[in-house]
């Protein structure tokens, strides 16, 4: 009998999580694994007393939902998801849905919706966000496919979907691969969020000489303001947490950072699209650098850095100077992070709406946060927006910020204390405020050694060559702009 709302492939983690917060939200979820046995273990388990119901064959499972049929895999990303998507096709019908929550590269998922469509079926890749906790309470979602189908799981995802009031983090993202591309920049920026916390660590600890606890007691403060989120949070709880020796545990964790590969997937498009996003990819960087330990720890005792390596001035004002410095290149990350999104809709005739994509960061995911709420509304002032840096609250934002922001990048110079993302954003800003860069030279020097020709600023859209040594002939090669 067809009873189910829809179906769920994939019982580990997040596929339990989800099908039983759909449950307190009164749909019917049938679910299913590869692995059978793990299905009757749900049923009799965490699903006992519930509406849940089970199937132990994808054609019963099919049998069991209503139409238009909705089926949703929250399983291993790559080949897991096209081997289910192959056996499903046989047993559904056109106008049937096919949703892919896991974490997969926005290409598959364009070439997943392109393959369905062709066959009659609607595909749907959506970003989830926010772990265990947030599938069981509330994520964020992100999805994006193809339009006729979000009609049809609307109710379903805007019900289970976090909340900010009465706002669901969740909405329509765009075409195709536009659900899985927000996703992948939504983890680009976390790393570039983390990043920053680490920064702001660093100088604190090692130019301040601060201990944990007290470090804890400024993120506490911090989180109080317009630093208000959920990495500041967790930040203060680390940052206290004790081991049982009493000694604080943070201190004792080996600091080479492990990564799953969306902060690069980020960086490797942005470097695609030409777009500079340069502080998700320092954040990249920065933990392949952490991860060479052994290389520098030998480092350490050869290559020596400044005398001075502790800051001398008031420490409750370089606080707050970090706090700036934070916050202005927060700023940067994410106007670096919509300029990605915007090229991508550019590039692939995406119609993104930036406003709700903020929206579905806002609350449920891992980078949300009060600042969030503040890009929502300069979308919604104006949802043409080129770039965040040129909205009126952010422009006063990072304007206020600036002078704490360049003491904070040329005291951790001095002291040699790395900050990259500081630092990069910083360049970035000063590189976006100018009229003039001096790539000008550049042009020139690709003329003269491959006469890769130049343009006038007195007569734009001519490309010209220069014969610089009198000797070279005077053929030009074709204009690159890549
Ligand atoms: P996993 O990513 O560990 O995947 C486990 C599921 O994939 C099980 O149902 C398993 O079936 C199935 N599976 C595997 Br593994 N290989 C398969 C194959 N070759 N064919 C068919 N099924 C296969 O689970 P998860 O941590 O719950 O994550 C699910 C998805 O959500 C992933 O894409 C993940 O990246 C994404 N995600 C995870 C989080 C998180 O915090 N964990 C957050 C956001 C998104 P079996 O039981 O038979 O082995």
């Amino acid at each position: 009998m067809a009873e189910a709302d829809i179906a769920l492939i994939g019982l580990a983690v997040m596929g339990q999580n989800l099908i039983l917060n759909m449950n307190d939200h009164g749909f019917v979820v049938c679910a299913y694994n590869r692995t059978v046995e793990k299905v009757d273990k749900f049923l009799a388990n965490e699903a006992k007393g519930t509406k849940i119901i089970g199937a132990r064959s994808l054609d019963e499972m099919v049998k069991k939902l209503k139409k238009p049929r909705r089926v949703m895999m929250l399983v291993k990303a790559g080949s897991a998801v096209d081997a289910f998507i192959d056996q499903l096709v046989p047993l559904l019908e056109k106008g049937d849905i096919i949703i892919d929550g896991g974490n997969s590269e926005y290409t598959d998922s364009r070439r997943r919706h392109k393959s369905l469509k062709e066959k009659g079926l609607l595909f749907v890749g959506s970003g989830v966000s926010g772990g265990e906790d947030g599938a069981r309470y509330g994520p964020s979602l992100m999805p994006g496919g193809e339009p006729e189908a979000w009609p049809h799981i609307k109710d379903i995802f805007q019900g289970i979907a976090a909340k900010v009031g009465s706002e669901p983090c969740c909405d329509w993202v765009g075409e195709d691969g536009a659900g899985h591309f927000v996703k992948m920049v939504h983890n680009g920026i976390e790393y570039g969020d983390m990043q920053l916390i680490c920064e702001a660590y660093s100088l604190m600890k090692d130019a301040l000489g601060m201990s944990p606890g007290e470090m804890s007691e400024v993120f506490t403060e911090w989180n109080k303001g317009e630093l208000d989120s959920f990495l500041i949070e967790i930040t203060k709880d680390i940052l206290a947490y004790k081991d049982v020796d009493g000694e604080y545990l943070v201190e004792k964790i080996k600091d080479a950072a492990g990564q799953k590969g969306t902060g690069k997937w980020t960086a490797i498009s942005a470097l695609e699209y030409g777009m500079p996003v340069t502080l998700i990819g320092e954040a990249v960087f920065a933990r392949c650098l952490s991860s060479l330990k052994d290389e520098r720890v030998t480092a350490s005792s050869q290559l020596s850095g400044p005398e001075v390596t502790k800051y001398d001035g008031d420490k409750k004002a370089f606080i707050e100077d970090i706090r700036q410095a934070l916050y202005a290149s927060k700023i940067v990350s994410y106007a670096q992070g919509f300029m990605l999104m915007r090229e991508a809709a550019k590039e692939f005739n995406w119609t993104l709406n930036y406003g709700g994509i903020a929206l579905m960061w806002r609350g449920g995911c891992i980078i949300r946060s009060r600042f969030l709420g503040n890009i929502k509304e300069a979308f919604e002032k104006n949802a043409s927006l080129r770039n965040l840096l040129l909205d009126d609250f952010f422009k006063t934002e990072i304007l206020k910020c600036q002078k704490a922001w360049r003491k904070v990048v040329s005291q951790a110079v001095l002291l040699g204390i790395p900050t990259p993302a500081f630092s990069t954003a910083l360049a970035f800003f000063d590189g976006y405020r100018s009229a003039r860069l001096p790539a000008n030279l550049i042009q020139a020097q690709r003329d003269y050694f491959g006469a890769h020709t130049y343009e006038l600023l007195a007569s734009p859209g001519k490309f010209v060559h220069t014969n610089w040594t009198g000797h070279g002939g005077n053929v030009s090669s074709s204009t690159y702009n890549a």
